[in-house]
């Protein structure tokens, strides 16, 4: 038996790359959806070679970590990339996206893209408020353009040996800040239109693309929906690394700090010492969290 990594997972097949980074493609055994398993990009798969350059994958060895969207395991880093403009910043995907890489226990690091075009819109002050924010929770922050080529050098540095995934709404850039680092990969970038989505050149498969030193990078498709179905509501306050600071203060186990007394959170809150705008995401959160419990 082989054994490898899957860099790409597309219309039923998984493309596993070997220790000596040859891609075999290959299908996977009914026997993963009896076990409930789907194999994801980033896992590392024994596989048995069926033909040239074609397999069976076998077996899924042990996940570090996995997010469901994107898709993607054994992540060392989240790039969460964003933009002010085209499409317009969305705080509330941003917290629920670091919300499921703490949950996932992986690091983040978030990337404004398009400051080409934010500084034409003026958009200076409110990115500046936002990157204080972020960085006094404990997230780096990066600001680039594709457009322009600018601070690509710096997010190689952050991806540098490690296994990344880049996350993020449709439109912010993600294709093209790769295509800026994979130069001559053919990757689909396209126009946000407001017109039918027809057309448009979206990334729909999630694909690993290895450096030479070592380490790879997975682009993967925008999305603007994710839910908490696999989450508890107590867990959900230490995925805030805001509130967990506070937290274990709180007078009460599995307080929720929404109403309960003696809350080290609300405190906080009320003292400056968690901003209200991520306060009321949490809490936004937790209301999500129920109505979707009553659903299902
Ligand atoms: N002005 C400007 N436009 C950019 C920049 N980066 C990307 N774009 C444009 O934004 C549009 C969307 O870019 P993509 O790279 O396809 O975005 P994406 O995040 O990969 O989108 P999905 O694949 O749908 O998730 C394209 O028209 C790009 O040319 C940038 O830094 N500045
Ligand atoms: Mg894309
Ligand atoms: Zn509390």
């Amino acid at each position: 038996m082989a054994k490898g990594r899957i860099i790409k997972a597309l219309s039923g097949y998984y493309y596993v790359s070997d220790e000596n980074n040859v891609v075999w493609q290959c299908r996977a055994r009914g026997l993963f959806k009896k076990k409930g398993i789907t194999p994801l990009v980033g896992d590392q798969v024994e596989f048995d070679p069926t033909g040239e350059k074609e397999g069976y994958v076998q077996n899924v060895l042990p996940r570090k970590n996995e997010l469901i969207r994107p898709p993607v395991a054994n992540i060392d880093l989240a790039v969460v990339v964003v933009s002010f403009d085209e499409p317009p910043f969305n705080p509330y995907l941003l917290d629920k996206i670091l919300v499921h890489t703490e949950y996932a226990g992986i690091q983040s690091l978030i990337c404004i893209n398009k400051m080409d075009l934010e500084r034409k819109k003026g958009k200076q002050e409110d990115i500046d408020a936002m990157i204080q924010l972020y960085q006094s929770i404990g997230y780096p922050v990066i600001t680039t353009s594709a457009k322009e080529n600018e601070e690509i050098e710096q997010l190689k540095k952050h991806l540098a040996g490690k296994i990344s995934v880049f996350a993020g709404p449709s439109g912010v850039g993600k294709s093209s800040l790769l295509s800026r680092i994979f130069p001559g990969r053919d990757l689909e970038t396209g126009q946000v239109s407001t017109k039918l989505k027809r057309g448009r050149h979206t990334t729909r498969h999630v694909e690993l693309l290895p450096f030479k030193e070592g380490g790879a990078v997975a682009d993967t498709p925008g999305f603007s929906q994710l839910d908490f179905r696999h989450m508890e509501k107590e867990e959900l306050s230490d995925c805030f690394i805001d509130l967990r600071a506070y937290s274990p203060q709180c007078k009460f186990r599995g307080c929720l700090h929404v109403s309960e007394p003696d809350c080290a959170v609300q405190e906080a809150l009320e003292n400056g010492g968690i901003h209200p705008e991520r306060y009321e995401h949490y809490v936004q959160f937790l209301q999500e969290m129920n109505e979707k419990k009553r659903r299902y």
